[in-house]
């Protein structure tokens, strides 16, 4: 039945109108018994209570609003009856809901495995990286962060690379193309080390500080089982009045034993870094033996681990063109530089750099 089919009425006695909606409700019946689902309700819903074009509102143009004044109270009843029927109707498909078939066609099988979600972790880079900061964040360091792509001026110049210096040669760079027209100072690299934010920290704070700096690097380096040519480090620069070497070794001392544990041991030998006078490189007792000797460490109980130096007097006259205070007559300090994906490697038992960024989850699933 669609809305054409609802005829004009043309006689209005109790007979007529039985028949005009007795005919009407039975359709309502049979459509409302045909309902199977929840959009068959609202089907239903639209096609019989529909403000615009539902078959009451036709209903009640055709034969309400067209009866003549005799005839409007035996009509007006007989359609609300009908009304209050579809309502009725409605109601009962609404609660009784889908048929059974409708139910099994949406079922779910319990016993299906569930979808199993994995659960994120901290790479073991990130990882090694946040517990070296936290450290040195418990002693009072703040952490700083500075560009990746740098000039040729914090990177090198003002670590006291001189240009064309061979110390250069030390970190193969790996530059940004066509820069030739910039004054060398300029010229954009992507950073070696992370020394360039405590340069940037220093001319931009007046002492004293004490930062420690996170960060991805990057060297013209051939990638073998422990090299890579980007890789993380963590350096620190600590400078205030009277900061002497034993500061330094003090605080490494202190650092290393909260990360390898209270047994640990270091030891300084003398070294070269443009950037520090005097330089040393530290070595830790071999967390796998000891301190006995084993093939870990090749015998010797100690394991080369950082490096580090009283900041060259040359590295603070930079610093002092932005920021006076950092006279080297008047203040000295300390700093400090550690590769994470080596302290990684050794924490984890990692045999090659590479695992660290293969993005291989059999890997990765073991630090979960
Ligand atoms: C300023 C002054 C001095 C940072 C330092 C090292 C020693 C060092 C290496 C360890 C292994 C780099 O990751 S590695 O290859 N670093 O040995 N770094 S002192 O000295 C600074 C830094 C900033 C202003």
């Amino acid at each position: 039945m669609t809305n054409d089919d609802i005829p004009n009425l043309t006689a209005f006695d109790d007979a007529a109108l039985d028949k005009a909606f007795g005919a009407v409700e039975q359709q309502a019946k049979s459509d409302a018994a045909a309902i199977d689902g929840p959009q068959a309700v609202e089907a239903f819903r639209l096609r019989w209570l529909g403000r615009k074009q539902g078959l009451l509102k036709e209903i009640s143009t055709r034969w309400l609003k067209a009866s003549p004044v005799e005839a409007r109270k035996p009509v007006g009843e007989r359609f609300k009856t009908l009304q209050a029927l579809v309502e009725g109707l409605l109601e009962q498909s609404s609660v009784t809901g889908p048929t059974d078939a409708a139910l099994a066609a949406e079922a779910i099988d319990i016993t299906l495995p569930g979808t199993r979600r994995l659960t994120g972790a901290e790479h073991p880079i990130t990882r090694t990286l946040n517990e070296i900061t936290r450290v040195f964040a418990a002693l009072g360091y703040s952490v700083g962060v500075g560009p990746e792509v740098e000039t040729d001026f914090y990177n090198f110049e003002s670590m006291n690379f001189p240009p064309g210096h061979p110390a250069r040669d030390t970190q193969d760079t790996l530059v940004v193309a066509n820069q030739d027209r910039r004054p060398l100072r300029d010229r954009l690299l992507l950073r070696t080390h992370t020394s360039p934010v405590q340069m940037r920290t220093m001319e931009s704070q007046p002492p004293p500080v004490r930062i420690i700096i996170p960060g991805k690097v990057h060297r013209n380096d051939a990638q073998d089982a422990t090299h890579s040519p980007i890789f993380h480090q963590v350096e620190g620069l600590c400078v205030d009045s009277n900061i002497t070497f034993s500061d330094l070794k003090g605080t490494l001392d202190h650092a290393m034993k909260a990360l390898f544990g209270s047994s640990v041991k270091t030891r300084f030998f003398p070294s070269f870094f443009p950037f520090t006078e005097p330089s040393a490189d530290v070595q830790i007792s071999c967390i796998f033996c000891g301190g006995n000797g084993c093939r870990k460490c090749k015998n010797s109980g100690w394991i080369e681990l950082l490096g580090c130096g009283m900041v060259d007097p040359a590295v603070f006259a930079f610093a002092a063109q932005k920021q006076p205070a950092y006279d080297p007559k008047k203040i000295s300090g300390f700093a400090f530089g550690m590769g994470a994906e080596r302290i990684a490697m050794m924490k984890y038992g990692i045999s090659e750099i590479g695992q660290l960024y293969a993005g291989d989850m059999r890997f990765l699933g073991q630090f979960v």
